[in-house]
């Protein structure tokens, strides 16, 4: 299988994150995609390759074109408005509350030089997400990554390729980054491929959390049908959205399935469930299915709590490969560091035994 990898990622290295109030160290670390990629090399059926340079075009296609703006220049504009500061984070967030009530008055864009601080409560909805001196330049490098392997699979003909994403991106909107998220990899790779051959996608998001932010850029879209597995709301980030009864809107009407996974959910229950969604996606027939891959379901994961082991991953990457198409697998999350490698590439083997 080819696998698309970039260096460019090693610049996004952010420090810390706000957890419950409290600085607490970075999950989403380097090392991630490096053990990611060295797991693969160190195995003959996978060929590591750079990612072609696809431009903004592609990132503005799906978000709100400020965002990339102001991803561009803000870490740079809080070290001159504000201090300098390794690791930025907002102080305050645009809560629709805040403006309640003053429509049709639109909330200011302060654009790619207004204040700093006002750009980072407008695009960002958390607290788990700095912005470091590199952030801009990897998740740029991030969706050369997608729509590279993307590429691999619609223009050269290949059934599978994995394209090793970082910063991941399913939690990033429209107009909003977060949730250790800056631009949607899967989502910019989806939208592509369905605008450009004019065909259904699918987007299958097997990470832990629920994938905000796909979800939200589809929504209202009968083109791209997004499928999810994930911590239960109730209980798991992102809280406030990822519920089953979250199905879709206007001509995206049952578009959308979210199927919330209970704590300590194990391989077998796991399954079961992804052969619900297999269903749904067979029902929906799409000529290309993109797969969010997170294996922090794993039962060992620092920030997760599902029960999945390197056994259970394999499995799910043969149901996966039994709904017989063409498919682009890209990395989401995964926290448990030393098993990451192990766990992505036991994925991609049961979705590709012979290579
Ligand atoms: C990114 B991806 C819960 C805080 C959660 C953010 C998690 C982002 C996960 N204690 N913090 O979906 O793996
Ligand atoms: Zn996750």
């Amino acid at each position: 299988m080819r696998v698309v990898h970039s260096p460019g990622h090693l610049a996004h290295d952010p420090e810390v994150e706000v957890e419950h109030g409290l600085l607490v160290a970075h999950h989403e670390l380097p090392r991630r995609a490096e053990e990611v990629v060295a797991a693969l090399r160190a195995d003959d059926r996978f060929t590591i390759e750079a990612p072609a340079s696809h431009g903004l075009g592609p990132i503005d296609a799906v978000h709100e074109p400020g965002l990339a703006g102001f991803l561009a220049t803000a870490w740079g504009e809080f070290q001159r408005q504000v201090k300098p500061q390794r690791d930025v984070f907002p102080d305050v967030f645009l809560h629709p509350a805040l403006r309640a009530g003053m429509d049709p008055v639109a909330a200011p864009d302060p654009g790619p030089d207004g204040n700093v601080l006002a750009g980072l409560g407008y695009w960002c909805f958390e607290m788990a997400t700095p912005l470091v001196s590199g952030s801009y330049a990897a998740a740029r490098s991030a969706v050369d990554v997608a729509m590279t392997a993307t590429q691999i699979v619609v223009d050269g003909g290949e059934r599978f390729a994995f394209g090793n994403c970082r910063p991941p991106g399913h939690h990033a909107a429209r107009s909003m980054y977060g949730g250790f998220c800056y631009f949607n990899n899967a989502a910019i790779a989806a939208h592509h491929v369905a605008t450009t051959t004019g065909t259904k996608v699918t987007v299958l998001d097997v990470d832990y959390h629920h994938g905000n932010g796909t979800q939200q850029i589809f929504y209202e879209r009968d083109d791209v049908q997004y499928v999810s597995l994930h911590g239960d709301p109730a209980r798991a980030y992102p809280y406030l959205v990822g519920f089953a009864n979250e199905s879709g809107a206007g001509r995206g009407r049952r578009t959308n399935l979210n199927l919330p996974c209970p704590e300590r959910m194990d391989d077998d229950a796991y399954v079961t469930l992804l052969g619900h969604a297999a269903e749904a996606i067979t029902s929906f027939g799409p000529s290309t299915l993109v797969v969010s891959l997170g294996v922090d379901t794993y039962y060992n994961d620092p920030i997760s709590d599902l029960s999945l082991t390197a056994d259970g991953y394999e499995r799910c990457g043969q149901l996966v490969a039994e709904l017989g198409l063409p498919t682009v697998v890209l990395l989401e999350g995964g926290y448990d560091i030393d098993a990451i490698g192990e766990n992505v590439r036991r994925w991609l083997t049961g979705l590709a035994p012979a290579g």
